[in-house]
């Protein structure tokens, strides 16, 4: 009897450093490190993974899709046991999201979605919703502009766009273009990317003010822009904040201290906090849940000099001030 007890606990033993070894690996495909939205993301992803105990396998693309490609590939024949993926630009991953398939390994969509995301088998998503953000720098911006009784002005707009193709750029680019169709005398006068970074936020900014007579706002569909952008305006002589209202949209601290200086006037949030997301995803699919086909949404808010604008139906900004102290990014 002892024997088979002593042999007993030795199987329980043996069984529980393999169940040890074989933790589960989860592979991150991160697009590249362009703002401090991403930086962020990897940070919170990476570290939530870490304190499950999982490993992590991480691989930053350096924005090119073919490095996303290889990465994903690379992570089949390592038999990961999740696979998180966010793609630098939307169209183009049909063959290799199936391949993915095919190994069955669960995909869990970040971010930025795949256009064929219809085509394909994924285990849960998240993401912003690009086209509300769009559509809530525009309403940020009317109901503002109504406030300060410039309601009715002619006002020009530039826009400094994401990455092409990116599903961040093209939804927000589809949000305040379908908004501005309610403003009649917003005008968009010029537009081009600056693909998410500070530095080329800087020169776009720079050669509009050179094209463009008279710049009312500047709509950057990411606070890196935005910030790249204030230091043109400030170089050309002009007072960001005030001569061209500036509009940003991730809500990154450094957003938050240049409305505090007065140098931009509002930015529109997207999260880059995915951990509880993740981790909860991933807990419940290893307990055999199917987390069904829905891409959640985070709630999010927007933030400026002053706080009560309305920038979707029912929801006011906050004054980036009094919260700023609570920022985790
Ligand atoms: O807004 C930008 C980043 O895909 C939501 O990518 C993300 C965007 C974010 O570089 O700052």
């Amino acid at each position: 009897m002892k024997k088979l007890l002593g042999i007993a606990l030795a199987l329980v033993l043996v069984l529980g450093m393999a169940a040890n070894a074989s933790a589960l690996t989860v592979a991150f495909s991160q697009i590249g490190q362009e703002s401090d939205w991403r930086t962020a993301n990897t940070d919170n992803v990476c570290a939530a993974i870490e304190a499950q105990g999982w490993e992590l396998v991480y691989a930053d693309a350096q924005q090119k899709q073919e490095n996303q490609v290889q990465a994903l590939r690379s992570f089949i024949t390592q038999g990961v046991d999740y696979i998180l993926f966010t793609g630098v630009v939307s169209s183009g991953w049909d063959e290799v999201l199936k391949e993915v398939n095919e190994a069955e390994i669960p995909l869990l969509l970040l971010d930025r979605i795949p256009d064929c995301v219809d085509e394909i088998e994924y285990a849960a998503a998240f993401g912003g919703d690009f086209v509300e953000e769009g559509r809530r720098m525009v309403r940020w911006l009317a109901n503002y502009l109504e406030k300060e009784g410039r309601g009715d002005e002619e006002i020009n707009i530039v826009m400094l766009e994401g990455t092409t193709g990116a599903d961040a750029q093209v939804g927000r680019s589809e949000g305040i273009l379908a908004e501005l169709e309610n403003y009649p005398n917003l005008k968009l006068v010029a537009q081009q990317t600056g693909n998410f970074t500070r530095a080329e936020g800087q020169p776009v900014m720079e050669s509009f003010l050179k094209s463009v007579d008279k710049i009312d706002v500047l709509l950057a569909q990411n606070d890196d822009m935005a910030l790249g952008a204030i230091d043109a305006i400030k170089a050309a002589g002009k007072v960001p904040g005030k001569d061209i209202i500036v509009i940003g949209c991730d809500s990154v601290k450094a957003a938050f201290d240049a409305i505090v200086a007065g140098d931009m006037n509002a930015t529109i949030e997207c999260t880059p906090l995915y951990a509880d997301f993740v981790v909860d995803a991933i807990n419940r699919l290893e307990a055999g849940e199917d987390l069904g086909r829905e891409i959640i949404h985070p709630d999010e808010g927007c933030f400026d000099a002053e706080g009560g604008i309305e920038y979707a139906e029912g929801l006011v900004s906050v004054k980036a001030a009094d919260v700023i102290d609570e920022r985790v990014y």
